[in-house]
């Protein structure tokens, strides 16, 4: 089969091997190629700001595009892609974010900011709250939001999830749908975002939906920048009803640097860093999707086009 790498030029040297390696090792044989006829292609792996085309009609014989990234808004609705589109589920890129996340919900808990910069010679102990403290709303219990959720759980924290549909996961007490969010956000002292970028989640936390939370909660959204509309949250921090935010993710990246985000002093921001796909892991689930293309099998992590993730 051949398999168009249409991700950029910049990321050829660090997949090539590794693709490489998981396609010998799944026992796949494809030519792997960073140019070919159109026509020719039966399958295609995509990353955004690649050079994947922007009309997929002349593919006629490909099978599936397979995105090395886990969010897919940027394609997901280009209406010339009929093929199925596979998104990332990789364990490097859930672990990475777990990491984060558990590190930004403790800075926040153990209020690390004011510890660090109370370093002035006085010795004035605050006992710190425990995590039982401190109910965490997770909004998305997918692969990432569930992971986190269940790492939160494992320190203690009580953690509020929050989906599109039922979901009933261990250690996490789970809520969904419209009402759920205002059940959820009326508990959590620390909201982390773990969306997707679609219609449905484009501004979801607003001036309304910020004010049901507790005065003082904490914001931390590795998610996309789409979910939160700006201007509310900077008023929901100037107010005291947001404590702090920690923010990765943005409508435009890289955030300008006049943005208000950067030198708001209870803003942190991250440049789009909380998981990475590594390659050496994430190949071997590009592999194992060619694997069951040439199979003629279902494919893994398959894009719901019509909900947009
Ligand atoms: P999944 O598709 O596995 O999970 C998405 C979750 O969001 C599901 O629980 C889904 O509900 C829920 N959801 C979607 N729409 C709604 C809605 N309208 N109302 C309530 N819940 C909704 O995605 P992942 O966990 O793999 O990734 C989540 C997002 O994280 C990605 O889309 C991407 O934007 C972002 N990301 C950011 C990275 C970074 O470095 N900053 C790295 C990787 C991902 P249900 O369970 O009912 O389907
Ligand atoms: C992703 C991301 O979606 O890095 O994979 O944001």
């Amino acid at each position: 089969m051949k398999v168009l790498f249409a991700a950029g030029d910049a990321r050829w040297p660090l997949w090539e091997a590794p693709l490489r390696a998981a396609l010998t090792e799944a026992g796949v044989h494809a030519d792997l190629t960073r140019s070919a006829d159109p026509a020719e292609v039966d399958a295609i792996i995509y990353a955004p700001g690649g050079d994947t085309p922007d009309d997929f009609t002349p593919f006629t014989r490909c099978k599936a595009v397979l995105s090395l990234w886990a969010g897919v808004e940027r394609i997901a609705p280009n209406p010339t892609l009929t093929q199925p589109l596979c998104r990332m589920v990789d364990p490097g890129l859930t672990q990475g974010m777990v990491e984060y996340v558990t590190a930004h919900v403790l800075r926040a808990h153990l209020g690390l900011d004011a510890v660090l910069a109370a370093q002035d010679g006085t010795w004035a102990p605050v006992i710190p709250p425990l995590a039982s403290d401190r109910p965490v709303a997770m909004l998305g219990l997918g692969a990432l939001g569930s992971a986190c959720g269940q790492a939160l759980a494992c320190l203690g924290f009580p953690v509020l999830g929050w989906s599109r549909r039922a979901r009933d996961l261990p250690m996490i007490e789970c809520h969904h749908g419209p009402g759920g969010l205002r059940r959820v956000l009326e508990r959590a002292r620390i909201v982390v975002t773990l969306l997707p970028a679609t219609a449905d989640t484009e501004n979801l936390l607003n001036a309304e939906t910020l004010s049901w939370l507790p005065a003082g909660a904490a914001l931390i959204n590795p998610g996309r920048g789409t979910l939160i509309d700006d201007d509310a949250l900077l008023a929901a921090l100037d107010s005291g009803q947001v404590g702090q935010a920690t923010l990765d993710v943005f409508r435009t990246e890289p955030l300008p640097p006049a943005h208000p985000y950067w030198a708001h002093p209870r803003v942190t921001v991250t440049p789009h860093v909380a998981a990475e796909t590594r390659p050496a892991t994430a190949a071997r689930v590009i592999a194992e999707n060619l694997r069951r293309i040439a199979a003629g099998e279902p494919l893994l992590h398959q894009v719901d086009r019509e909900a947009g993730y």
